[in-house]
């Protein structure tokens, strides 16, 4: 049995035809609210899977059932809905709209394995993504590790979007008018403590480690050309599938609603830092650099024990 904060596994060894497959139950309860969206505390009405952006980290094995529910608090004003993009389903059943109030549940097996968005897909979704309705499920390989696919020292999970100023009609957010920030995690330079006196946070490593990073970005309308300052990546595996492996790149390119596996391995010899940013500089320098501190010493929990994404 896996057990999750919002969720929990029930053993079903037929469901899906893999050894090992379980149930999985994932419920989320969509709120519209407050959020703070930079390290200033600054607040702005978001809308939200469970009340954070992005929503809860979802795990599970490739073959498991995931059963899922969505509730629709009563007191949101809008209908929302949930796409998985590691399901393959009906977009007119599954991933129709609940209404306030209402619930809605729907299975399907994660067969395919990788690091896969999901978001809202209620009218208009380019508002719904931009307010912050999106998500991370990381679908790990039945075969597990090996060399196709080494194991980490550490593990984060980097979520990329939007931020448009308050009140942005949505034909607006569609044409990317109003548009003012890049979000990581749901803060604007959330873990960039050279860039913003008030970031507290960084990610960490000890230095010659593996540091896995699943980034997804979940921006509306551009990609994000994702690279390592003062690093490269050592490997790279797009959709995060074991069989798509690139190694030695520079800078990726992700685009909107898709989601890669990046591997870096710092020099073991010394201490060192990386800037991990999108390379498009009107992202970068409104809010999506990253910093990775790799020295004697790190924080052990940062990237373990569930510790993926770091808020
Ligand atoms: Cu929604």
């Amino acid at each position: 049995m896996r057990t999750f904060i919002f969720a929990f596994g029930v053993l079903c060894f037929t469901a899906s035809g893999f050894a090992d497959a379980e149930t999985v139950n994932v419920e989320m309860t969509v709120k519209e609210l407050e959020l703070e969206i930079d390290n200033a505390g600054t607040k702005q009405s978001m809308w939200t899977f469970g009340g954070t952006i992005p929503g809860p980290l979802v795990r599970v094995r490739q073959g498991d059932v995931v059963d899922f529910t969505l509730h629709n608090d009563k007191a949101n004003g809008q209908s929302h809905s949930m796409d998985f993009h590691a399901a393959q389903a009906d977009v007119l059943d599954e991933f129709a709209p609940v209404k306030p109030g209402k619930t809605k549940k729907f299975k399907f097996v994660a067969k395919v394995p990788g690091v896969f968005i999901y978001h809202c897909g209620s009218d208009a979704m380019s508002e719904h993504i931009a307010r912050g309705m999106y998500g991370v499920i990381i679908v790990d390989p039945a075969d597990g590790y090996g060399e196709a696919l080494p194991r980490p020292d550490r593990e984060y999970v980097i979520v990329q979007g939007d931020l448009f100023e308050e009140g942005t009609k949505p034909n607006d957010i569609t044409m990317g008018i109003g548009w003012k920030a890049s979000l990581v995690n749901g803060r604007v330079f959330h873990y960039d403590p050279v860039h913003d006196a008030n970031a507290s946070i960084a990610l960490e490593s000890e230095p010659g480690e593996r540091v896995r990073l699943y980034f997804v970005n979940a921006s509306i309308n551009e990609s994000a050309a994702f690279h390592p300052i003062a690093g490269i990546w050592e490997r790279v595996w797009d959709n995060g599938n074991p069989k798509n492996v690139l190694y030695g790149m520079q800078t990726v390119d992700v685009p909107p609603a898709h989601g890669m596996v990046f591997d870096i391995v710092s020099p073991a010899d010394r201490n060192s830092n990386n800037a991990l940013v999108d390379h498009r500089m009107k992202h970068a320098l409104n809010g999506a650099i990253s910093v990775l501190m790799n020295y004697t010493g790190a924080d052990p929990e940062k990237g373990r024990n569930g510790n993926l994404i770091l808020r």
